[in-house]
């Protein structure tokens, strides 16, 4: 049981939330192995997790959510300020008083006959000044054990936090699951977040994206930092040095691939090593030497299980080989194990679908894992895991990337002018539906800083507050735009992808040391063929040259489109807009 500290604050507020919800228990989740393992016990006992083959899936435990329930709601997600202005054009708002007049009756009850769990948890290292508490409270053992894994939970939280009132309150509830009653509140002014009717990760875990991004945006801005929607990776060279670098990707552009990229051969045998720090989220600050500093707020993996397998993501698969939890994939009867499309071309023939149907992967037509289902795995698991994920200090970071999936607009590499043109670059962040995922495909969507959903305040400001730590950082990473999706005429990639993206890489830390050259375009500037290590790549004969073409007569189609979307703000930054029309000058040149 928690040692509870002497905390007003936090005591009043849980007092509140068991006043308001009436659980017939409240326990607090000292985090310690003993009371996990209890808790674990008691998911199997309630059937809510299904312990999997301890010898080959040692401490990993199955779940299965509501089937209206396997996805973010971005529809139901608002941010709660006074005016709708602060929310801005791209968020769902709801003043802070309609938020609570129609959805604290939800509350009212909601966990009578249930166990209140109060998570105590950090996001970023305990005790670093990077870091950032929150105390999660929830009926939902799923949760409570999947945030242990997350974040860095339990009594060394508590002991930390001490007496401060310095945290954010994060309610949650799975409710009656009801999608009509769902909501995803934030209230960046009391520093709070509101969860009710969902037990899918990313509505439910609310380290993630509701505080790690959506809050801690509003927090950064209020104190001069960055939350971001960003991998972390190093790349250490022969020499054993470790340069650092932090990318935005929209979802299905291989953030978590990218993280834990594996170096072509070449590369390894030359002494290459590729470190990941962390996979979806960074938190940037100014270090004491001027520099800018990212550390990863978490702690696990969440990561979309399907298409993860040996060739695409190996490092990924070691990761969920232990202590994992897995959500919504195919349940192998045969050997108590989990399988997803992708993972391998070994698919059970005596399992059960996302549904719990019998499923036999031989003769399926339809697919047994649910297209988001999830693994939930400890950083610590990962055979590239850095040994800076700790660090309080975080890792320095040399450049910052932008991508997106482009089939016939985007280079595959260019590097922006200067930091403000930079800014506009990630401003016009967008990427391409794919068949995969949407009925059309190639329509453009527009995802600034792979940030629209994410982040907590009107994005015009947003905007302006990147233009303005760029004045305040000594040594500006350079920032780059990519990406790996270029197509030819008949729909081939140009561009091999996944490891072989360490040879962009390559060139982007050799700019960032001025060892590399680059020549000027309208939209960046490109490394010539020649500056691109292609050794044992089999490109088709002009796959390069078409790699490193602007097209003007497409590019003038995307300031076109960019405009419309620029059109949305009104609190775009002056500087901005005065980047998209020096763009449309140079293309008209
Ligand atoms: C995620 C997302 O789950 O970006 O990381 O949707
Ligand atoms: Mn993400």
């Amino acid at each position: 049981m928690a040692n509870l500290p002497d905390n007003r604050a936090l005591l009043d507020w849980i007092e509140e939330c068991r006043t308001l919800m009436t659980p017939d228990e409240v326990e607090w989740v000292d985090g310690s192995e003993e009371q996990l393992e209890r808790l674990r016990t008691r998911a199997v006992q309630t059937g809510e997790m299904h312990r999997l083959n301890p010898e080959l899936l040692p401490g990993c435990y199955y779940h299965r959510s509501h089937p209206t329930d396997v996805a973010r709601v971005e529809d139901r997600t608002f941010i709660c300020t006074p005016t709708r202005e602060e929310a801005g054009p791209t968020n769902n708002h709801m003043t802070p008083d309609e938020a609570r007049a129609k959805v604290l009756p939800l509350y009212k009850g909601c966990m009578k006959g249930r166990t209140m769990y109060v998570i105590p948890y950090s996001m970023g290292p305990i005790g670093s000044e990077f870091s950032k508490i929150g105390i999660e409270v929830t009926d939902s053992i799923y949760v409570a054990l999947s945030m242990c894994i997350m974040t860095r939970a339990g009594q060394a939280v508590l002991d930390q936090l001490g007496s401060s009132g310095d945290f954010v309150r994060c309610l949650h509830s799975k409710g009656t699951l009801s999608p009509e009653d769902r909501y995803i509140l934030h209230f960046p002014e009391e520093d709070s977040i509101w969860s009710i009717n969902s037990g899918y990760g990313g509505n439910a875990l609310q380290g993630k994206k509701c505080f790690a991004l959506r809050i801690a945006s509003v927090l950064g801005r209020r104190e001069g930092w960055m939350a971001e929607h960003m991998l972390i990776v190093g790349i250490e060279n022969p020499k054993g040095e470790t340069k650092y670098i932090c990318a935005a990707f929209p979802s299905a552009c291989g953030k978590t691939n990218l993280a834990m990229l594996i170096p072509p051969e070449l590369y390894r045998k030359k002494g290459y090593k590729v470190w990941t720090v962390g996979d979806d989220i960074a938190w940037l600050r100014i270090g004491a030497d001027g520099r800018l500093y990212a550390t990863n707020p978490e702690n696990g993996f969440f990561g979309v299980a399907p298409g993860t397998g040996a060739k695409t993501n190996p490092n990924a698969l070691a990761a969920t080989r232990k202590n994992t939890i897995f959500t919504n994939v195919v349940r192998n009867l045969k050997d108590n194990t989990v399988w997803w499309e992708g993972l391998d071309k070994n698919p059970p023939e005596f399992g059960e679908d996302w549904l719990g149907n019998p499923w036999n992967g031989k003769t399926a037509t339809e697919k047994g894992a649910q297209p988001n289902s999830r693994f939930t795995a400890p950083l610590s698991g990962c055979p590239c895991i850095s040994d800076k994920v700790d660090d309080p200090a975080g890792v320095p970071i040399s450049a910052i990337i932008f991508g997106g999936r482009r089939a016939h607009t985007a280079p595959l590499v260019f590097e922006s002018f200067d930091w403000t043109h930079g800014v506009f670059v990630g401003s016009a962040l967008a990427s391409e539906t794919t068949a995969a995922t949407q009925g059309k495909i190639g329509v453009v969507r527009r995802d600034p800083m792979a940030m629209l959903p994410f982040c907590g305040y009107n994005m015009g400001d947003y905007f302006a507050h990147w233009l303005t730590m760029g004045d305040k950082i000594k040594e500006r990473p350079k920032i780059f735009h990519v990406n790996w999706f270029r197509q030819d005429d008949e729909g081939n990639y140009l561009w091999p992808g996944f490891g072989d993206n360490m040879r962009v890489l390559e060139w982007v830390l050799d700019r960032c040391e001025g060892k590399a050259e680059a020549v000027d375009s309208p939209v960046g500037l490109l490394p010539r063929e020649q500056d691109l290590n292609v050794e044992g790549l089999a490109l088709k004969p002009g796959a390069l040259t078409e790699l490193l073409t602007v097209d003007k007569a497409v590019w003038k189609e995307e300031v076109k489109g960019l405009r419309e979307f620029y059109a949305k703000f009104d609190r775009m930054p002056k500087a901005l807009k005065e980047q998209l029309d020096q763009l449309e000058t140079r293309l008209a040149e």
